[in-house]
């Protein structure tokens, strides 16, 4: 593994900018407590480096602006999809392309398709809305990522990928029919946003093909994730990104893609195929749930943005800065001492607040309480990949308690300088030399499901 020690230039300069504000201490507590100490609930104008997510939160470039305004809103046959069509063949090599409003709708459409009641859906580490689409269809998800994922401060270059012998075992002890489908996510967002290695997914396509069982890849972040090939696989080191990308794609049946994330747009996914009769099926799914399977939720201009997105971001330059950045980011908060996942993934540095926090128990949120902590102490906006996201057990009611108590800060691509995440690590740093003091929180409010999104809370 390879860590960079100074951060390259940006291969861009700016030529819009949007002026942010910070709050005045006062003005933040009173914001964060408007929202029920829940990040999601703060109004984004009292944001002053919002790190909630990379979905939907990047920067578009002049080539992609310039795109929108070329954009065919025919209801059918919009050239902007046979545009986005190519640019998918092109960079992934599936010739068959469904847009969708976003990755969710993706999701659904495969689903649909493939799952039926009482199959497994396995996955490395599920996303929230992929295991909440395959519950929809009354599928298990099934998550078999390699264990070293759950170890946060343990230095291996792929805890993203899948476990092989566990998978074999799975699908000879399930069978072919009680399992709908294999999917690997890439970057693996649960964990870190750690990359798969091509070896363990060209292994994890002999294990399908052994039972015969369909391959997608969730490929929000394909892009870091080949990167991060390139990076850290050994015999991957002189290889063009574009190269990484198609081996990548090539194991695989298909997959879904939320355009928010690599896709370099602020809205838009597809699912794409090899499979012509998997397509035409999908297609009627997209009638009911999206759209004319031309432009499937979005607007032509969306899929124009999109296509020029998915060439951009296999720019080399792009990715150097890119993960040089979340790679600057890791570096700077360690020398402040702030336990983090190790080594940072693509997307975003996640730190273990558990570790950080031991004094508060896990039914206090830690990663939670720290997210309101960071608010206060400096205006930054994280999210909490810990208990409260996990949500309750449905069988002992009790809350259903992850392995990892995360809080992420995500970087949005194109968006914010090394000065402003530079001011994020300082601030962890002043919060870590007094985390004694940090309160844990309890529920003043509590949705049934997927409470995180709309929970409140006070400190105790
Ligand atoms: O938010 P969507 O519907 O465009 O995409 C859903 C989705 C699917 N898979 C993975 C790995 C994701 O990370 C994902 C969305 N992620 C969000 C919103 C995030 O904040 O990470």
């Amino acid at each position: 593994m390879r860590a960079m020690e100074r951060l390259a230039p940006p291969p861009w300069k700016a030529k819009v900018v949007e002026p942010i504000e910070l709050r005045s201490p006062r003005e933040r507590r009173v914001a964060i407590g408007n929202a029920g100490f829940n990040t999601f609930l703060l109004r984004s104008e009292d944001v002053y480096i919002d790190l909630l997510t990379d979905s939907g939160t990047g920067a578009m470039s002049d080539r992609q602006w310039a795109a929108l305004m070329c954009g065919d809103e025919a209801y059918a046959g919009s050239r902007s999809f046979f545009r986005l069509q190519a640019a998918v063949e092109r960079v992934m090599g599936f010739p068959y392309v469904l847009p969708t409003h976003q990755g969710r709708g993706a999701e659904n459409l495969l689903f649909s398709c493939l799952v039926r009641p009482g199959q497994c859906v396995v996955n490395n580490l599920h996303f929230d809305t992929t295991r909440a689409h395959a519950r929809h269809k009354g599928g298990r998800p099934v998550d078999l990522v390699v264990e070293e994922a759950y170890a946060a401060g343990f230095r291996a270059p792929f805890k993203g990928n899948m476990d092989l012998d566990r998978l074999d075992r799975f699908l000879r002890e399930t069978g072919r029919d009680a399992v709908a489908l294999v999917m690997v996510t890439v970057t693996c967002n649960g964990a870190g946003g750690q990359p798969v290695s091509l070896s363990n997914l060209r292994g994890v396509r002999q294990v399908c093909d052994r039972y015969g069982v369909p391959l997608f890849l969730d490929a929000c972040r394909f892009a870091e994730n080949a990167y991060l090939i390139k990076q850290r696989e050994p015999g991957q080191e002189g290889r063009g990104v574009g190269e990484i990308v198609r081996d990548m794609m090539a194991v695989a049946d298909g997959c879904t893609m939320s355009a928010k994330k690599d896709g370099l747009c602020n809205i838009g996914g597809f699912l794409a195929m090899r499979d012509p009769e998997l397509y035409r099926q999908a297609c009627q799914w997209a009638v009911l749930f999206e759209g004319f399977p031309t432009y499937g939720g979005l607007a032509g201009r969306d899929m124009e943005a999109m296509a020029v997105g998915l060439e951009e971001v296999v720019d080399e330059g792009y990715l150097a800065y890119r993960v040089g950045q979340v790679e600057e980011l890791a570096r700077r908060l360690e020398g402040e001492g702030v336990p983090i996942v190790q080594p940072p993934g693509g997307h975003g540095v996640y730190v273990d607040a558990a570790a950080m926090l031991p004094h508060l128990p896990r039914h206090r949120f830690p990663a939670w309480a720290l997210t309101v902590e960071l608010y206060l102490e400096a205006g930054v906006r994280a999210v909490e990949i810990g208990t409260v996201m996990a949500g309750r057990d449905p069988a002992t009611g009790d809350h259903d308690y992850p392995r990892l108590e995360l809080m992420r800060l995500a970087v949005p691509r194109r968006v914010y300088t090394s000065s402003q995440l530079g001011l994020v690590a300082d601030a962890l740093g002043r919060i870590n030399r007094r985390r004694e003091a940090v309160r844990g929180l309890e529920f003043t409010h509590e949705p049934p499901f997927l409470r995180h999104f709309t929970a409140r809370f006070r400190p105790v």
